[in-house]
C-alpha cells in the first residue's frame, strides 16, 4: 500500500531499536568513541514541548556521529532528588519516592515513543541509593581534602513557618506563603570551597572558546567576577580622638585615590557597627533595620534612590592625608571586598548618586574632556591625565594605578590584590528528599566521616507526608533511630547530620557515572572514564549557563586535582538550544497558551513534530509554536516516504551507470548536509532534503524514471538525511528499500567531488556584433579563463584573422565579445 500511515509505522518501529540494542554502544575500541549528552531531566510530570526541542537537537549530532562511524555514547536518566516531589509527597501523604519514580516512568515512556537513541542500559536516576552512595563519597572527597566545611551563615527565616526560605521565596521582605516578615537567622552550612579554584575556573575557559555559545562563557566569567585592584588601608578616627583602627577598602582604582572625598561601610556589615560613635547609634539602627528586607539586586540597583547614615568618624587618607567623612548604606555590600569602600564620585556613578543624594563634594582627579561630573550628574570613566593628585599629576590612568600601588606598598598601607565575585557553594539543605550528607558529629571527635563501607547512608523509608513539612530543622532530625548512632571514630553515642545536599551536587558528577554506571565499587571506572570522557557534545539550555555548569567544571577539576581524572573540562563542546514560545511568549499556565507535547504527538506523529523542531530555526534560536507548521512537515515526510515505494531497482547497482543530474543533485545535498551538520545548522539540513525530495520526484514521474540507479542512490539519500530527525518514517523507508534494518547504523556515502561541480552553460563568442562562436563552460568560470578559452578557440581566431584585436570584453560566464580593426 502507499498510504504513509504514522500510527502503523510508530508501531512497526516503536520497540525495535531498544529490543535490537541499536543504540547500545559497542564499547570495544574497534572505533573511535564520542560521547553526546543531553541535560538530564528532573521528573516533573510528563515530558514537555522544552524537553522535545532539546532531545531533538542532542539527537541529531548524536545519530549524525554515528552515521560518520564513530562509537556514541548516547545515556539518558533522571535528576530525581529535589523539592518539588517532597511538596508533592507532603501534600499527598505519601514517600516522595512514590511520585518521583512514577514521573519517572511516564517520562521514560515518552522518551521511548520520542524515538530518543539512547542507551537504556545506562540509565541512572540520583535519588537511587546505588547512585547517592556516590554522591555521599564525592562529599567525602571533598571533606578529607579539606574542601568541605561548614560555618554559620544568615539565611532568610520565616518565624511562622518556622522555616529556611530561598532568596526567591522571600519577596518584598515577606514570606511568599504566609506573608509573615522575613527574618535572618544564622545556621550551621556546608559549603564547598569553589572559591580555591577560581583562577582555574576562569583560566581554563581559554579551552572551551568557541566551542561553548559566547555568552555563556561571559556569564561564567562574570559570575567568577575577577577583579584586579589594590587593598588600601585608611586610618580612622572621631572628633578628637586618635586614629582607633584601620579600614582597609577594595579598589579597582588606586588612580582615583586623591578623588575620594568620602568612605562607605556596607551598613550591614559588622564593621559599621564597631565604627558608629554613640552619637550616631540610633540613626544608624534605624537605618540598618529599614534595609534589612531588601535583596542584593535590590539594593546595587541603579534606579533606587541612594540612601545612607553618617557613623561620625572621619578617614584619613594614605596618599593625601585628607580627612573624608566615613558613612554606612546599602549599596556597598559586606561580602564583597572588604565592605568597604573609598568613594570617587567625580568617576563612579554610585559614588556620585550617593554625594548629590548626601551633599558631599566632587572631585575630578582625571581629565577625561567630558562634562564636570558635578554639574552633569554623570561621572567620566573615559582616559586621560591624572590632575588634583599630587605626585600622581600627568599620568594616564595605567601609569597611575601602578604608581599609586607602588606608593602605598612602600608606605605598607596597602597592596595590589585580586577579588573575585564567587562565593564558597552552600550544600547543605534540610530537606528530606536529597542525599544525606554522610558526617556523624561526636561530642569527643567532632565532624567524622561515615565509613565507606557504611555507605551509602540511606534515606529512612518510614517518613512521609506531614513528617516532611519544614520545621527549622532539616525533617531528618525527627528519625531518632536514624540520627542516633555510635561514633565511628571512638564508639561512643553520636549523631548523624540531618542535612541532605544540594541537587546541584547530585547533577555537577552524573556524566562521569554514564561512563559504568553499574560500577558497585567505584563512583566512575577510570578506564570507562578514560575511554568516553569529556563529553563531546553537551546540549541545554540556556538556565543552566552558570550553575550546573560551573559546579560540573568545578567538581570535575577537584576530582583532577585528586588525582581520580586526568582532564579538567567535563564539556568539550556546548549547545544550548532555543526555547519552545507560542504566541511570542514561554508557555506557561497563567497565560494558558501551553502546548501539550502528547496531544501533538498524537496528532501529528513523533517524527512531524521532531522534524519541525528541528526545521524551525537554528538550534540556538526559540522556536515560536504559533508559526510551525507540523500539518505541512507531515506531508512532507509522506512525500519523501513514497519515494521509497516508487523505486523499482535492485539494491546494489553501482548508481554510476544512472543519470547524472539525479546523482549531481544527490551528491550535492550530502556535501552540504555534512558541512551543515559540523556547522550546527540543523534546520538547513531539513531544507537541504526537501530540495533532494523534490529532484527524485521530479526524476521518478519524469524519463529518467524509478528503475534507474541513480534515483535509488537519491532516496536512500533522502531516508538516511531523514534518519536524523524523522526516525520512523526513515527506518520504514530503508527497509521499503530492501535493506535490514537500522538505518541508524549506515555509514554516510563517499562525496563524489566530479559530482559538485556546477552544471555547464553556453558562452558565444561575438566580433563586430556578430556571434562567432559558442562555447560550453562551467557555470562558475572566471573572467581569465573564459578570455583565454575564447581568443584560443579555431573558430574565433578564424573569424579574426589579420585583423588587430583592440579590445576583449569578458562577461563571464555568458559572453565574450571582441573589438577587433
Ligand atoms: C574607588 C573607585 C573609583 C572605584 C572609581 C571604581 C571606580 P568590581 O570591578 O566589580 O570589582 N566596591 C568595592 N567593594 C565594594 C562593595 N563591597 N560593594 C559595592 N562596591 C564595592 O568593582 C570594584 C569597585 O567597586 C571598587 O573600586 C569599589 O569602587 C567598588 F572611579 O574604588 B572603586
Ligand atoms: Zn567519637
Amino acid at each position: 500500500e502507499d498510504v504513509y500511515d504514522v500510527k502503523a509505522i510508530e508501531a512497526r518501529w516503536g520497540s525495535y531499536w531498544e529490543e535490537a540494542g541499536t543504540f547500545v554502544p559497542l564499547d570495544d575500541g574497534s572505533r573511535e568513541r564520542r560521547y553526546v549528552l543531553d541535560m538530564f531531566p528532573y521528573p516533573s510530570g510528563d515530558l514537555h514541548m522544552g524537553h522535545a526541542e532539546a532531545f531533538a537537537m542532542g539527537d541529531v549530532v548524536s545519530r549524525h556521529w554515528r552515521h560518520c562511524g564513530y562509537d556514541v555514547m548516547h545515556p539518558i536518566g533522571w535528576d530525581s532528588f529535589g523539592l518539588p516531589a517532597e511538596n508533592a509527597a507532603i501534600k499527598n501523604n505519601q514517600h516522595p519516592a512514590e511520585w518521583t519514580y512514577k514521573n519517572i516512568e511516564t517520562q521514560a515512556g515518552s522518551f521511548k515513543r520520542y524515538a530518543i537513541s539512547a542507551d537504556w542500559n545506562r540509565r541512572l536516576h540520583t535519588s537511587d541509593p546505588e547512585y547517592y552512595r556516590w554522591t555521599q563519597w564525592l562529599f567525602l572527597e571533598l571533606f578529607k581534602n579539606g574542601l568541605a566545611y561548614r560555618k554559620d551563615s544568615p539565611v532568610n527565616w520565616c518565624p511562622k513557618d518556622q522555616t529556611v526560605l530561598a532568596n526567591e521565596q522571600v519577596v518584598n521582605g515577606k514570606c511568599e506563603r504566609c506573608g509573615t516578615e522575613v527574618t535572618k537567622k544564622s545556621l550551621n552550612q556546608w559549603y564547598f570551597k569553589i572559591t580555591d579554584f577560581a583562577d582555574r575556573l576562569l583560566d581554563e575557559m581559554d579551552q572551551l572558546e568557541g566551542h561553548w555559545p559566547d555568552r555563556v562563557l561571559s556569564m561564567q566569567r562574570n559570575w567568577i567576577g575577577r577583579s584586579h585592584g589594590a587593598h588600601v588601608r585608611f586610618g580612622i578616627q572621631a572628633a578628637g580622638e586618635q586614629p582607633a583602627h584601620d579600614v582597609t577598602v577594595f579598589t579597582t582604582r588606586p588612580d582615583t585615590l586623591f578623588g575620594a572625598t568620602f568612605m562607605v561601610v556596607a551598613v550591614d556589615a559588622l564593621l559599621a557597627a564597631e565604627l558608629v560613635t554613640p552619637g550616631q547609634r540610633e540613626a544608624f539602627e534605624a537605618y540598618r533595620e529599614s534595609v534589612k528586607v531588601l535583596s542584593d539586586i535590590e539594593r546595587q540597583s541603579s534606579e533606587r534612590e541612594k540612601t545612607g547614615v553618617f557613623l561620625g568618624r572621619t578617614a584619613i587618607n594614605p596618599l593625601s592625608g585628607e580627612e573624608i567623612p566615613v558613612w554606612a548604606s546599602d549599596y556597598v555590600l559586606a561580602d564583597y571586598g572588604t565592605g568597604a569602600i573609598m568613594a570617587v564620585p567625580a568617576h563612579d556613578q554610585r559614588d556620585l548618586d550617593f554625594a548629590r543624594a548626601m551633599d558631599l563634594p566632587v572631585r575630578v582627579v582625571l581629565e577625561t574632556g567630558e562634562e564636570n561630573p558635578a554639574e552633569s550628574g554623570v561621572a567620566t570613566v573615559g582616559e586621560g591625565k591624572l590632575v588634583n593628585s599630587g605626585e600622581l599629576d600627568g599620568l594616564n590612568k595605567a601609569e597611575a594605578i601602578a604608581q599609586a600601588i607602588g606608593i602605598v606598598e612602600s608606605k605598607g598601607l596597602g597592596e595590589a590584590t585580586t577579588t573575585y565575585r564567587l562565593r564558597d557553594w552552600l550544600v547543605s539543605r534540610q530537606r528530606f528528599w536529597g542525599a544525606p550528607i554522610p558526617v556523624i558529629h561526636c561530642e569527643h571527635c567532632g565532624e567524622v566521616a561515615v565509613p565507606d563501607e557504611q555507605l551509602p547512608v540511606r534515606l529512612p523509608d518510614n517518613l512521609r507526608g506531614e513528617a516532611l513539612s519544614p520545621k527549622g530543622q532539616s525533617p531528618l532530625a525527627a528519625a531518632e533511630d536514624w540520627v542516633n548512632v555510635a561514633c565511628p571514630s571512638c564508639g561512643g553515642a553520636a549523631k548523624r547530620d540531618t542535612d541532605t545536599m544540594d541537587t546541584f551536587v547530585d547533577s555537577s558528577w552524573y556524566y562521569l557515572r554514564f561512563a559504568s554506571p553499574q560500577s558497585s565499587t567505584a563512583a566512575f571506572d577510570a578506564e570507562a572514564v578514560k575511554n568516553w570522557l569529556p563529553v563531546g557534545q553537551y546540549v541545554g539550555g540556556v538556565e543552566h549557563a552558570i550553575l550546573h555548569l560551573l559546579y560540573s567544571r568545578f567538581i570535575t577539576k577537584v576530582l583532577q586535582h585528586l588525582g581520580h581524572l586526568d582532564f579538567p573540562e567535563p564539556f568539550s563542546a556546548l549547545l544550548n538550544q532555543g526555547q519552545v514560545l507560542n504566541g511570542g511568549k514561554a508557555m506557561s499556565k497563567s497565560l494558558g497558551n501551553g502546548v501539550n507535547l502528547g496531544e501533538q504527538l498524537d496528532e501529528f506523529g513523533v517524527d512531524a513534530i521532531r522534524t519541525t523542531m528541528v526545521f524551525a530555526s537554528p538550534p540556538e534560536d526559540d522556536v515560536d509554536w504559533a508559526d510551525v507548521a507540523p500539518h505541512a512537515m507531515q506531508k512532507f515526510l509522506a512525500r519523501a516516504w513514497r519515494l521509497a515505494n516508487d523505486v523499482t531497482s535492485e539494491p546494489g547497482v553501482d548508481p554510476a551507470t544512472g543519470a547524472k543530474a539525479v546523482r549531481s543533485a544527490t551528491h550535492k545535498a550530502l556535501h552540504d548536509a555534512l558541512e551543515l551538520l559540523d556547522a550546527g545548522k540543523f534546520n538547513v539540513v531539513i531544507a537541504r532534503t526537501m530540495e533532494l525530495v523534490n529532484a527524485a520526484r521530479k526524476a521518478i514521474d519524469g524519463e529518467i524514471g524509478g528503475a534507474d540507479p541513480a534515483v535509488r542512490e537519491a532516496v536512500e539519500t533522502v531516508t538516511l538525511l531523514l534518519s536524523l530527525v524523522a526516525p520512523y518514517t526513515a527506518e520504514d523507508m530503508w527497509a521499503r528499500l530492501g535493506h535490514e534494518p537500522s538505518v541508524a547504523n549506515v555509514p554516510w556515502p563517499a562525496v563524489d567531488e566530479t559530482l559538485l561541480v556546477e552544471d555547464s552553460v553556453t558562452a558565444v563568442v561575438q566580433i563586430r556584433g556578430k556571434i562567432r562562436a559558442k562555447l560550453e563552460v562551467p557555470a562558475d568560470i572566471s573572467e581569465e579563463e573564459l578570455r583565454e578559452l575564447a581568443l584560443g578557440d579555431e573558430a574565433v581566431k578564424r573569424s579574426v584573422g589579420d585583423a588587430e584585436i583592440v579590445k576583449v570584453i569578458v562577461r563571464a560566464p555568458k559572453l565574450v565579445s571582441l573589438v577587433v580593426k
